[in-house]
């Protein structure tokens, strides 16, 4: 049985000279017609207290919301951004039970059809277990997908007891019997943070990795142009330095510097190959002024950039 909770979001003051994105969103949606973009709350951190974690990131989706509803649309592409938001659909967060597969599974379902129509799909996390359901909405309709994960870690770990958490999300999607993951990358790694056995395991498996050090845009353009068929793009906000991003499960310094991590969710838009993507792991019991929370909701933001300038 689905279920959604409606958002918890007070709407910003608004103006017709300075409107606010809170208020646009979805308010040309026609019926029969697919969104061009669907958001919906994972509100999930179970796999991050099964991985030992802090937990705190099932607060995220409204947190994350609340700033991306005071930001305005883009100035630089007013009339298209506007459009795009005005046929955005909001599907609010879902009703979890803190079993963590089957709340894997339900988001799998909610996201196949709007997949399968052709939306753009943007999952607020949650926890990394998020990316595991989010694979599910490509793998349960047998869909073939590419992954690219913006991450300190690649998230390959060992299941726990039998059971999968935040850190497993990858190896599960990469070990699932459907064989639909059909490519991996993972780029921002952090070696002051990885398992050597992690990387055996990518390597092991056909995978790719970029350390942190050699992001550049230009690399990061690589890396988009290197995606072979539909994909989606998880950004994990622990990849972000803790200065910028310290609202997070699991913080790490030396992390992406914000203006790159930007232009990574700027590609995720623009790229024609990439039809959804989640922004997880932020935690807005460890933030800071808001600061994560301000990210995950830029990060977003970018994403709705590149999508008005994504040539068909
Ligand atoms: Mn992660």
């Amino acid at each position: 049985m689905l279920n959604f909770t409606q958002p918890d979001v007070i709407l910003p003051p608004t103006a017709d000279d300075d409107p606010r994105i809170g208020h646009l969103l979805g308010t040309r949606l026609a019926g029969g017609t697919a969104p061009r973009v669907v958001l919906v709350g994972f509100p999930s951190d179970e796999g991050v207290h099964r991985n030992g974690g802090r937990v705190g990131a099932a607060g995220a989706p409204d947190e994350i919301r609340r700033m991306l509803f005071r930001l305005t649309p883009d100035a630089e592409r007013f009339e298209e951004s506007v459009d795009l938001l005005e046929h955005t659909l909001d599907l609010g967060n879902i009703a979890l039970s803190d079993d963590v597969e089957r709340d894997q599974a339900l988001l799998g379902e909610v996201l196949a059809p709007h997949l399968a129509t052709g939306s753009f799909v943007i999952v607020l996390g949650g926890g990394h277990e998020t990316s595991f359901g989010h694979f599910q909405g490509y793998a349960s309709r047998d869909k073939p997908v590419g992954i690219l994960n913006w991450d300190a870690h690649p998230d390959v770990r060992e299941l726990q007891g039998g059971l999968g958490h935040a850190g497993s999300a990858f190896r599960q999607a990469i070990l699932h019997p459907s064989g639909a993951c059909r490519q991996f990358v993972a780029a921002g790694l952090l070696p002051h943070v990885v398992a050597r056995a992690h990387l055996e395991f990518l390597a092991a498996h056909g995978a790719r990795f970029v350390w942190r050090r050699d992001l550049s845009p230009a690399r990061i353009d690589e890396i988009y142009g290197s995606l072979e068929g539909p994909s989606f793009v998880s950004f994990d906000i622990d990849a972000v330095d803790q200065a910028e991003a310290p609202g997070a499960s699991s913080p790490s310094v030396g992390g992406i510097p914000v203006d790159l991590w930007l232009h990574a969710a700027y590609r995720a838009g623009r790229t024609r190959a990439v039809r959804s993507c989640d922004v997880v792991e932020m935690n807005p019991v460890y933030d800071r002024d808001n600061a994560a929370a301000r990210l995950a909701a830029a990060t977003v933001w970018h994403v709705l950039k590149g999508l008005v300038e994504r040539e068909i």
